[in-house]
């Protein structure tokens, strides 16, 4: 299960593959600088018109042959259901 949950905002990397790699760089856009995303740490982004969800593994880097993704683009309502279960999954986890 993730131990924490980011949302590194809006890339326009030509791949998913590229805007993934660019989110793990910079999980948390709100601090200066670049946060890396954790081992075990998971993070929503935007590209393409697109919400994905991924989630890292024991290895920092992102490798779309073991990293989880997915495609999570909802209606604005479930995007506010589906962020609050993972808030609330993710307290469960503290
Ligand atoms: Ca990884």
């Amino acid at each position: 299960m993730p131990t924490a949950l980011f949302n590194a905002g809006i890339f326009s990397n030509s791949t998913l593959n590229a805007a993934a790699i660019a989110a793990y760089a910079d999980a948390n856009p709100n601090v200066a600088g670049n946060q890396t995303l954790g081992t075990n740490q998971a993070i929503i982004f935007g590209w393409n018109n697109g919400t994905y969800l991924s989630v890292n593994d024991n290895l920092a880097p992102f490798n779309a042959n073991s990293d989880l993704l997915v495609n999570v683009t909802f209606s604005t309502i479930a995007l506010i259901i589906f962020y609050s279960l993972l808030i609330y999954c993710s307290q469960l986890l503290t």
